[in-house]
């Protein structure tokens, strides 16, 4: 018996089937394989050397030990002895001789950055981790644990890294009752009814998962915001988050409810010009700050979606976000003023509208102000071109806003990676200090010599036992947090990256779900959105297709608006002759897309309006296109279950199974989309779905009667 248990015991580490239930993300440290890199990695490793006392550098010793301990098997010794540690980290107590040999690297490393270096120190060989301040080691201690779980070597390491953004963020979209807008991974994983005495461990595993990506804030409310929050008993539980996260380098801010002062505090209006406003305000922030004092901001959304603003009071965008800059000024807090807003009123094109309002307010903003725009100008689509105020509005900095949740990407249950989508954007070239004024260039504040500068995700985080729903949910929080730290990365090494940390190292492992993740946008646009249509979902939920609706009250709302489908063909004409959406974009950057001939089809119909019988580039009419890339979406995600059916033995049983089963939700849905578009669109173009493909084996009216009352995240 005693022997069985024993074998039993030693067989353990090994057996694939041990269950994951995905709480760990990509901090899972799993030990070494292989033994001769172990070796290595304990000889470089084996004893610390990591003196100080602040709470930044308390939780990066933490992480550290927590880290080596379990990826090389063996309880690493910390040292005060410098004689015999290999390992040397900090900051402002590093020893004096390190910090000469690095000044240079420290020079460029900024408050945040950091140095691994190797070293050749009284002749013996060290690591060094070094940086200007605790959270810059902080963050040099999370890559250096990447590198052990990537299994990389460290015999010669010289890394110098340094965020390109000064602002990395994520959005929550949660509301007090815990509900989550477009959020599909269980409820919001801020407690509000147990804060702030109660602190959930998972609120420090939030932390530390974003520290270890770099990402620097949280906006914790929902930018349809509750005015509740700025009520002391919330600022209180504000104050217990901000106190967790503290030690992990991330700031808090929320969203801001213009209507404040009149819901809860008594006024008769919330007019930014009003003095007593202004007052409000000023004393808030006081009150805030008092509590927090480094509170990091607000965020607006203002007149947008039925959301109170400063125009309710004939004001300006630029009025209201200058009031609330100057209240929150002394306190060096920033204001992120949304960009995202459209107006039933106006009869122009959506895709104009953001653009015409806030162009001419560049220069207008306060410096502490940022305008966060979309990366789009409709709304976070499959795919869009990038927003055309990126590159319009140098005076002002921009932040960019990415959406991570995926409200019209499959929401929670399609495998979709993300950072293809984000780097289409970021590398997007807006010409407006001529070639290469990248829209990264402008959000880094290199383009046009800005201070501040930012990027937001809004988050796909719930309470979820792995904390996004879907296992792969969780490499787009992963992207958004490294893309933020360095938008030059590339999207195959960020996926390798996650794959190798999530799951494990097999070579054939990493190779194959790495190309099944990069394959996954592009797929996804063919079964939703090929050749540049978009906002075509159903209404409300924005679960699945629905083409079809043209009755809702603002014409922007109806799908129908967006395709614009007859018997003469379906895109909408954003060229001169049309809406000229493309007149905001710099001539050379419009070029892309101008001429219904060149265009890049991938924006067809989103610039243009094409007859059915239109010949594409592949030699097919669009329609026969149309039909081609629909069915060639659902053929992908039945080669996406496939290449995932092959990782069986290479991974545990549960997110096998886990994953293997959101597939088959995924192919089920791809089905749909593509015979309902298909069948809609069919009734337009008059013609034969091609007799190779797939029939639809439901009928139109089948599909448009369909119903969804307990969608989530509506
Ligand atoms: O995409 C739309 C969403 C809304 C959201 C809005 C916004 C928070 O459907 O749910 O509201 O965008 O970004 O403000």
């Amino acid at each position: 018996m005693k022997r069985l248990l024993l074998v039993f015991i030693l067989f353990l580490p090994v057996l694939k089937t041990v269950a994951e239930n995905g709480y760990d993300c990509w901090l899972r440290y799993t030990p070494v394989e292989n033994k001769q890199l172990l070796q290595t990695y304990k000889q470089a490793i084996s004893a610390i050397q990591f003196p100080g006392t602040t709470e930044i550098l308390q939780a990066a010793r933490k992480e550290l030990m927590k880290g080596l301990n379990r990826i090389l098997q063996s309880n690493v010794a910390l040292t005060n002895d410098p004689a015999s540690a290999n390992l040397i980290l900090g900051a402002a107590m590093l020893p004096t001789d390190i910090k000469a040999s690095l000044k240079s690297e420290l020079a460029k490393a900024g408050t945040e950055g950091f140095v691994i270096s190797s070293q050749s120190i009284h002749q013996r060989k060290c690591i060094v981790i070094a940086a200007n301040t605790d959270v810059g080691v902080l963050y040099g201690v999370f890559h250096f644990l990447r590198l052990l779980q990537t299994r990389q070597p460290v015999n010669s390491l010289q890394v110098l890294s340094v965020p390109r953004l000064k602002l990395r963020l994520l959005n929550h979209w949660d509301n007090l009752n815990r509900t989550v807008e477009r959020g599909y991974a269980g409820f919001s994983i801020w407690n509000w009814h147990t804060l702030p005495d109660y602190i959930d461990q998972r609120y420090i595993d939030y932390a530390r998962a974003n520290a270890s990506i770099g990402i620097n804030g949280c906006v914790l409310t929902n930018v349809n915001a509750n005015a509740t929050v700025l009520t002391r008993a919330y600022l209180e539980k504000v104050k217990a988050l901000a106190n967790t996260f503290r030690p992990y380098g991330i700031k808090v801010y929320l969203s801001a409810r213009f209507s404040a002062p009149v819901e809860i505090g008594g006024l008769k209006t919330a007019d930014p010009l009003d003095g007593a406003v202004k007052q409000w305000w000023t004393d808030k922030m006081n009150e805030i700050y008092s509590l927090i004092p480094d509170f990091g901001g607000f965020i607006v959304k203002a007149n947008s979606e039925g959301q109170p603003g400063p125009q309710n009071y004939g004001r300006t965008h630029a009025d209201g976000a200058n009031m609330l800059a100057d209240a929150i000024a002394p306190h060096h807090g920033i204001i992120m003023w949304r960009a995202f807003v459209y107006s039933n009123e106006v009869p122009d094109d959506r895709h104009k509208q953001a653009f015409s309002e806030f162009v001419p307010l560049d220069g207008k903003f306060r410096d502490n102000v940022m305008v966060q725009v979309k990366n789009g100008a409709i709304d976070f689509m499959p795919r869009e071109p990038f927003h055309p105020l990126f590159g319009a509005m140098p005076k002002t900095p921009l932040m960019m806003e990415f959406q991570v949740t995926q409200e019209y990407l499959g929401q929670g249950t399609h495998l979709v990676y993300l950072a293809p989508l984000f780097k289409e954007c970021l590398d997007s070239d807006t010409w407006s200090k001529g070639k290469g004024s990248t829209v990264a260039k402008v959000i880094d504040g290199s383009l046009d010599n800005h201070e501040l500068s930012g990027l937001a995700g809004v988050a796909n985080i719930g309470n979820d036992i792995d904390w996004t729903g879907h296992p792969f949910g969780q490499a787009n929080w992963y992207a958004l947090g490294r893309l933020s730290w360095d938008h030059a990365l590339s999207s195959e090494q960020i996926a390798e990256e996650w794959i190798r940390m999530s799951f494990n190292n097999d070579i054939d492992f990493v190779k194959a779900v790495k190309k099944m993740m990069l394959s996954s946008r592009e797929i996804m646009v063919k079964y939703m959105n090929p050749v540049g249509l978009h906002h075509i979902m159903a209404t409300g939920h924005h679960y699945g297709p629905a083409p079809w609706v043209s009755n809702l009250q603002r014409p922007e709302w109806n799908p129908a608006y967006y395709h614009k489908a007859d018997s003469m063909g379906i895109g909408f004409n954003r060229t001169v002759t049309g809406s000229n959406a493309l007149g905001q974009y710099k001539p050379e950057a419009a070029k892309l897309w101008e001429d219904i001939v060149t265009c890049d089809e991938k924006y067809l119909l989103w610039f243009h309006r094409v007859p059915w019988d239109h010949t594409m580039k592949s030699g097919r009419t669009l329609w026969d296109e149309l039909c081609y890339q629909y069915n060639n979406g659902v053929d992908s995600v039945r080669w996406m279950q496939n290449v995932w059916e092959k990782q069986k033995s290479k991974i545990d049983e549960q997110r096998y199974h886990q994953v293997n089963m959101l597939l088959n939700i995924q192919e089920k849905e791809a089905v749909w989309w593509r015979n309902a578009c298909l069948l809609y669109f069919q009734t337009f173009s008059k013609r034969p779905i091609p007799a190779n493909y797939e029939k639809p084996d439901q009928t139109l009216e089948y599909y448009e009667q369909l119903k969804f009352p307990f969608a989530p995240g509506n």
